[in-house]
């Protein structure tokens, strides 16, 4: 048989251009489905952005502060091992998702989902006075700040002890210097009163009764206080017995979002 130059070339050109077809199917193929794959990743997928918002935490020594903070980031904390700090702390809390939605991706070409998370980042001040400056030079950088002001309580069986701690604290000069440089950045107060469980029985369930006797107490204090936050949210609570601890973080997640929409309706829908 003879076979000529030409034949020969021709049937190796075709050969080449039937296996360069095949490998272009090949990887074609195989780029189709990594993007499909990535495709179906995204789509599954969804990003996380964190929402922060800043809540602020002073109070005289011994009030509690570090004792709380250390309840929320981990349930399990033993208050009774809080050692008295000179230290500043900041801790992040997660809470729950705010907002759910699409964003193109021209990557792609495709939407994404995303949820917007909450996160309460707290900072809390030591009981010391020049902290208690240093926790509002810090406002106006901070994002829709709530401000915690804990009250100093002491109690035995027959009621509290009468004290001036938090009248020192919350000292005519120091609370006019807010007024001045400060009032504007806050957004919402709350006074906290721990150490509930120390209050005889008839008195630690009955808030009324208890909110009057601080007030009798502390009123320098709780006069300046209310002077300028009008109106503050007094709540009562326990780090002991962990009485109404969970309850007040709920209620600075809904004083931050005022809008939190209801999980099962956003998120499915
Ligand atoms: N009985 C009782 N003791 C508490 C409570 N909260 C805190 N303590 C105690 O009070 C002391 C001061 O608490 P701490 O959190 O360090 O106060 P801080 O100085 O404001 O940070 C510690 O010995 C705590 O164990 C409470 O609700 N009940
Ligand atoms: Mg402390």
């Amino acid at each position: 048989m003879k076979v000529d130059l030409f034949s020969i070339i021709s049937i190796i050109l075709a050969t080449g251009t039937l296996i360069t077809s095949i490998c272009a199917i090949i990887v074609q193929n195989k780029y189709k489905k990594l993007k499909n794959d990535i495709k179906k990743h995204f789509e599954d997928f969804y990003f996380i952005e964190d929402k922060i918002y800043d809540v602020v935490i002073i109070g005289p020594r011994y009030s509690g502060k570090t004792s709380l903070l250390g309840l929320w980031f981990s349930p399990w904390f033993d208050i009774s091992k809080t050692k008295p700090s000179n230290d500043m702390v900041t801790i992040n809390i997660n809470g729950p998702d705010i907002k759910k939605y699409n964003k193109f991706d021209s990557t792609f070409g495709l939407e994404r989902t995303y949820r917007e998370k909450l996160v309460l980042r707290v900072h809390a001040y030591t009981g010391e006075e020049a902290q208690r400056e240093e926790a509002f030079k810090g406002l106006p950088n901070l994002n829709n700040p709530v401000l915690i002001l804990f009250l100093y309580i002491d109690a035995n069986n027959t009621g509290l002890i009468n004290d001036n701690k938090n009248n020192t604290y919350y000292s005519k000069k120091f609370m006019l210097s807010i007024k001045d440089k400060y009032f504007k950045y806050i957004n919402k107060v709350f006074v906290i009163i721990n150490k509930i469980d120390l209050l005889p029985k008839h008195l630690n369930q009955n808030s009324k009764e208890v909110l009057k006797l601080v007030r009798i107490n502390n009123s320098d204090a709780i006069e300046r206080i209310e002077s300028l936050f009008s109106p503050v949210e007094y709540r009562l609570i326990s780090c002991e017995t962990n009485e109404n601890i969970t309850k007040l973080l709920g209620d600075l997640v809904s004083s931050e979002v005022k809008e939190i929409i209801d999980l099962k309706n956003n998120l499915n829908g």
